[in-house]
């Protein structure tokens, strides 16, 4: 196993788990940070500069000509990036560096399947290796655990994130990645992981499959799970604890930053996500003007990449909305708390010139007791006036025949929505699970067959 020497206190055991950290940055008092930051913003602009590009080219626009005398107040002021630059640049028209010091890809499907991909040099991965490390060790895993990782290998950066933070760690990594379940829950059974790694829906069908099998959460004896990659909510991280008998928490990221690790919830964080803010700054803005809103307000996350090599990204538009928070937390760690995200940007729909979030209708349909954690919206955009469908998945066949319940939930989505929707009821088991890749939750259904079987 690797050794973390030089990177704090790894792997303190069980009697402090909670309390551990695993490097120093994640517990400076706001001044030591701040000039950290502010050293690591110049030097960021500099490169940027320097390397002539895209970004160089937008500074000098903004009238930034060199790095000196810029403080963290100026960031407002500082060129934006988008995922539409990463787009007419692809495949990798924004390197910072020359290529031959890309020591890998990796990428997303991304928005309507569009790819986007984006570079490591070998310090870049050292550093993901780093952020992920500080993940794990804040959902309590430390040099003697086990982590089974059911993220998907490959240019996706779940899968190979958490297996460079373990290794990082120095704990054992089990490579699994995504599908056939029943070696999973094979694996799981015969190697003991305490630490589960994988989406959170992928989770819930873990847990769902190993009750089918009439295996126990006490058998199964996993400790904790590591979840992201796609929305959930606390009504699913609730199903996921039950099934599986863990603590579930949320992990943050994204390609263009660096993949899984941005910011992690911990054992400590209250809910929150601290955000690895010595790398990567944050701001929450005005998804309209770009301009920063307060904090605790919610607004679209952009991120600057302080130490990034091969792509160095200016406060990147991520389309993700949170709120941050700055005010010290509940927790060990003093960097900046940030909320569960609560949904994308571009997520939003316009059903009859109503603005709706799929983030809303999930609260609503999933805090329903009689609805497990499964649905699918279904816009039914096959004529000009379009509607919402919201397709639930019921507990019991019993339930999944219960008008009260339709109407139950027709009427609490009216009025959150202020805007009504139909509800169909699937009987357990219906609606479409996901055992690859990110969980699909909303269907535009433009022609041919419905999406779910006898919807009309
Ligand atoms: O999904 C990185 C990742 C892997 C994060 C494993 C966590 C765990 P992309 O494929 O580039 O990278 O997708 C990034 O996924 O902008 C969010 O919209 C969404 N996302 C990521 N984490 C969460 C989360 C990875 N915890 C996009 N909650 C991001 C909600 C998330 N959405």
């Amino acid at each position: 196993m690797n050794s973390a020497a030089g990177f704090g206190a790894a792997g303190l055991g069980a009697a402090r788990v909670g309390a551990a950290v695993f490097d120093a940055a994640e517990t400076m008092s706001v001044d030591e940070r701040t000039a950290v930051q502010t050293e690591r913003l110049r030097a960021l602009v500099d490169r940027l500069l320097a390397a002539e590009g895209l970004l160089g080219r937008r500074l000098r626009a903004a009238g930034v000509d060199s790095a000196a005398g810029l403080t963290l107040a100026d960031l407002p002021r500082l060129p934006q990036t988008t995922k539409t630059d990463l787009w007419e640049h692809y495949p990798l028209g924004m390197l910072a560096v020359p290529t031959e010091q890309v020591a890998c890809v990796h990428g997303s499907s991304g928005t309507g399947g569009r790819p986007t991909l984006v570079a490591y040099t070998a310090a870049d991965t050292a550093l993901w290796a780093n952020v992920m490390a500080r993940s794990l060790v804040g959902a309590g895993a430390t040099r003697a655990s086990v982590i089974h990782n059911a993220y998907g290998y490959g240019l996706f950066t779940g899968g190979l994130g958490v297996h460079h933070g373990a290794g990082a760690l120095g704990a054992t990594v089990v490579p699994m990645s995504a599908g056939m379940t029943q070696r999973q829950l094979r694996l799981i059974q015969d190697l003991r992981p305490d630490v589960l790694a994988c989406t959170p829906s992928y989770a819930i069908y873990l847990g769902e499959a190993f009750a089918a099998a009439g295996v126990s959460p006490q058998e199964i004896g996993l400790r904790v799970g590591v979840h992201g990659a796609e929305p959930w909510t606390d009504a699913m991280r609730a199903q996921i604890e039950r099934l599986l008998g863990i603590r579930a928490l949320d992990i943050y990221g994204l390609s263009e930053i660096i993949g899984p690790g941005v910011a992690c919830e911990a054992l400590d964080s209250g809910g929150w996500l601290h955000v690895q803010e010595d790398h990567f700054y944050v701001e929450a803005l005005d998804p309209v003007s770009g301009a920063p809103v307060p904090d605790g307000q919610l607004g679209e996350l952009a991120f600057t990449t302080f130490t990034k090599e091969a792509l160095p990204l200016l406060r990147y538009r991520t389309g993700d909305l949170a709120r941050l928070m700055r005010t010290p937390g509940q927790g060990s760690r003093t960097t900046v708390r940030m909320s569960k995200l609560t949904g994308r940007v571009d997520d939003m729909l316009v059903i009859r010139g109503v603005n709706v979030y799929p983030s809303e209708v999930e609260q609503v349909v999933l805090a329903d007791p009689a609805v497990a954690p499964q649905y699918l919206l279904v816009v039914d955009a096959r004529m000009a006036q379009a509607r919402m469908v919201v397709c639930a998945e019921a507990v019991t066949s019993e339930v999944a025949a219960s008008d009260a319940v339709v109407s139950r939930l027709g009427e609490a989505l009216r009025e959150r929505l202020g805007l009504s929707c139909e509800v169909v009821l699937a009987a357990p088991g219906q609606l479409p699970r996901t055992e690859i890749g990110k969980a699909r939750r909303l269907v535009r259904w433009e022609s041919g067959e419905p999406p779910i079987p006898g919807l009309r």
